[in-house]
């Protein structure tokens, strides 16, 4: 995640038609918003009083902070937003400049610009669990290599017992939540998923795209889980949620990088669609698995996730980290 915002500047710079094209359309889909899809809500954070800063990248230009809204746990994460081409014309000509210095040639200034151009990303968890607040602190992570038997004796009953909790996707799944958000559904209950924008996305530009699927299917915790019967499903996601970004977004399947994180956060399975070139937090090998890699592999052998040895990261203060410890495997 680190050049994240490096390389939206460079993805932001593409000027080829493609990229052309897909910011038109997402223009189209932002007039929706504009139209009064997006509704005013009552500030909750006006009582919001700050505990400490989680983390946060000058670079990136976002902030995890943890405190408290009406006595209760809550993390807040703020994030300053791309430019957006096809508002750059409104945005430098309806400004205000403060002139810092001007030398020769050279000259900078303050722009201030107006409040709809200037919005930051905030997500607020409330209330937030002990784990949400860590998930969220900077911390030194350890490579954990888990074989079939450590998953069966140490991971899954530590996640039994310790996992987030999955009624966002349950309402997701039954339309309580998010319904109109919603890019694509196949209702099957055995190979169907609904498709849509995730928490992170903001949807102004296709540069950073990032959605979810998240299967009809129950009890599918994680790759770990995956066997040859998962085949349709895992196809079907694959063919379907491509052709939908393609359709919605203008993306075509070879501009998207298609994967299952391991560990999730969330035991319930889930597939993430990102812009190839976006630097998504969890891209990286150690973590991200292709979801076209993991097809082919259980056709080639169908327990291949049942058997094999994984890696993953894990956070200093992560409770499985210290059960890997307990049981000598780190
Ligand atoms: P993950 O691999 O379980 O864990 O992915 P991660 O969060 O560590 O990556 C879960 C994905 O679901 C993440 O990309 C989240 O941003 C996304 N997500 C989480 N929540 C709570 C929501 C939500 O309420 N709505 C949507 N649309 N996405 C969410």
């Amino acid at each position: 995640m680190a050049n994240a915002a490096a390389k939206r500047e460079a993805i932001s710079a593409e000027s080829d038609a493609f990229s052309q094209e897909t910011k038109r359309t997402k223009t189209d889909h932002e007039k929706g918003q504009e139209d009064g899809k997006e509704s005013q809500c009552e500030n909750i954070l006006a009582g919001f009083k700050t505990s400490s800063v989680l983390s946060d990248s000058a670079r990136e230009k976002i902030m995890f902070i943890h405190g408290e809204i009406a006595d209760q746990d809550a993390v807040v994460v703020l994030e300053k937003t791309p430019f957006r081409e096809e508002t750059l014309t409104e945005l430098l000509r309806g400004s205000t400049l403060k002139l810092e210095m001007k030398n020769d040639i050279y000259s900078s200034y303050r722009l201030q610009a107006p409040p709809h151009l200037n919005e930051i990303k905030t997500t607020v968890v409330y209330p937030a669990t002990e784990k949400h607040v860590k998930k969220h602190q900077r911390q030194e992570s350890f490579l954990v290599e888990e074989t079939g038997e450590d998953y069966r004796s140490i991971t899954l009953p530590y996640i039994e017992k310790q996992s987030l909790s999955l009624q966002w996707v349950y309402n997701i799944l039954e339309k309580k939540a998010e319904a109109q958000r919603i890019v694509f559904e196949d209702p099957d209950p055995e190979v169907g998923f609904v498709l849509l924008p995730d928490l992170k996305w903001d949807q102004k530009q296709v540069d950073d795209l990032y959605l979810i699927s998240i299967t009809h299917q129950k009890g599918v915790k994680s790759l770990r889980d995956l066997t040859s019967e998962h085949l349709p499903l895992l196809q079907n996601i694959l063919r379907k949620g491509q052709d939908a970004i393609l359709q919605r977004y203008n993306l075509p399947a070879s501009k998207l990088r298609v994967y299952l994180h391991y560990q999730p956060s969330y035991y319930h399975l889930h597939v993430h669609f990102t812009k190839l070139g976006y630097e998504a937090p969890g891209c990286g090998v150690e973590r991200a698995h292709l979801l076209s890699d993991v097809i082919q592999n259980l056709q080639s052998d169908p327990r291949f996730y049942e058997t094999r040895t994984l890696h993953f990261p894990l956070r200093a203060d992560d409770g499985l980290l210290a059960k890997f410890k307990e049981a000598g495997r780190l």
